[in-house]
């Protein structure tokens, strides 16, 4: 089971006090008490989204406050409200008070608001405390304190791009390269023996964008017969929205030709059925990166655009050990992840 798990730290903004003052004006004596009330603290709100997928905006920025209402006024002016803030997780978010460990809510559909910190009312002027006996009160209240709270988030993470490719593709490496997930790496095949996921970023607070890649096992010519390590475990990767095909270009495969590498990986991919005998593989949108160009054969790198080119797939070239292309192909992904990304999906036979 993969989680993304944040902790967050939530104050609500404090009520204003109530203001204590009186009417004085020329040929007005004893004008009375005319001190205005505190606005209302603002409160913290945490809603659903879909424009989000995982808790990472929140690992950096763990604080959240809502304004101070203003302090009441004399001549009877109120204190104006706090402005409220308003936090955005993911649905599927479920939130716990951190300090009981109760759950407080599971965010199942998008825009479901709850306000998780109640603002601190205002203090009443002393206007209010005026009777007919009591005609000069000197009373007033000092504003309420906003909540404060402490919480865990805790998301089920789902894939929103899955790797797939040959054994010893690279799949590993760059996993490593673009987040915090450490997978073995090794130079034999099938090191990898599940799929590890981990979280990539991209761009920065508050433009900051996250995904979710999958690291999957190699796959081989026969997989869906069982060759290898089978196709089993493709079953993770059934509900991602984009697949990312690593080709290895250099000698290190021990294969000679990349293009055929391609097909039978993508033949792979198609034949794989789920449980309810659904293809889902076969159509999914694809982007394919040449690996390892660091030390790549050219006349592998280039027979494998060509082809994939015109296939009218996007075609990267990376190096894991390099970088190179690596902050390209970060953004081609988040790029294809947004919803009107999915327009141009191409076809993979
Ligand atoms: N020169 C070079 N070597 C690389 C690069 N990326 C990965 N490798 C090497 O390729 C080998 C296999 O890398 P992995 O990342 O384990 O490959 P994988 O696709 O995860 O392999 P499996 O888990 O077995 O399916 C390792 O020895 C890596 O060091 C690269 O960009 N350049
Ligand atoms: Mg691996």
């Amino acid at each position: 089971m993969f989680i993304d798990e944040a902790k967050i730290r939530v104050k609500a903004g404090d009520g204003g006090n109530g203001c204590m003052a009186f009417r004085r004006e020329k040929f007005v004596p004893r004008g009375g008490p005319s001190g205005g009330d505190g606005g209302h603290g603002g409160d913290v709100v945490m809603v659903s989204s879909q424009r989000h997928n995982t808790l990472i905006h929140f690992r950096y920025n763990p604080e959240h406050k809502g304004q101070r209402g203003e302090h009441g006024m004399g001549s009877n002016c109120s204190g104006s409200d706090g402005n409220s803030v308003t936090l955005q997780v993911p649905v599927g978010t479920s939130l716990y008070d951190q300090e009981t460990g109760e759950l407080v809510h599971d965010f199942s559909a998008p825009d479901e608001q709850v306000v998780i910190a109640k603002g601190g009312r205002g203090g009443r002027g002393n206007q209010h405390f005026a009777t007919s006996v009591h005609q000069a009160p000197r009373e007033h209240e000092l504003g309420r304190p906003g909540e404060e709270r402490l919480y865990r988030l805790e998301l089920k993470l789902l894939a929103d791009v899955g790797l797939v490719g040959y054994p010893n593709a690279g799949k590993s490496t760059l996993i490593s390269r673009i987040s915090a997930a450490r997978p073995k790496i090794a130079d034999y095949p099938f090191t990898t023996l599940e799929p590890n996921l981990g979280v990539v970023t991209v761009g920065e607070e508050p433009n900051l964008e996250s995904f979710v890649v999958a690291d999957m096992p190699g796959l081989i010519e026969g997989a869906h017969l069982g060759s290898g390590l089978g196709t089993q475990f493709l079953r993770h990767i059934e509900r991602t929205r984009l697949l990312l095909h690593l080709v290895d270009v250099s000698d290190a495969s021990g294969r000679p030709d990349p293009v055929e590498d391609f097909k039978v990986i993508n033949k792979e991919l198609a034949s794989f059925t789920n449980a309810n005998g659904e293809h889902l593989l076969a159509n999914k949108t694809m982007i394919v990166a040449a690996t390892k160009i660091d030390s790549a054969n050219p006349e592998k790198l280039k027979k494998l655009a060509t082809h994939v080119k015109r296939r009218k797939l996007e075609f990267h070239a990376i190096s894991a050990v390099t970088g190179q292309g690596i902050e390209e192909l970060k953004w081609a992904l988040a790029r294809r992840l947004q919803p009107a990304g999915d327009a141009d999906a191409g076809d993979m036979k």
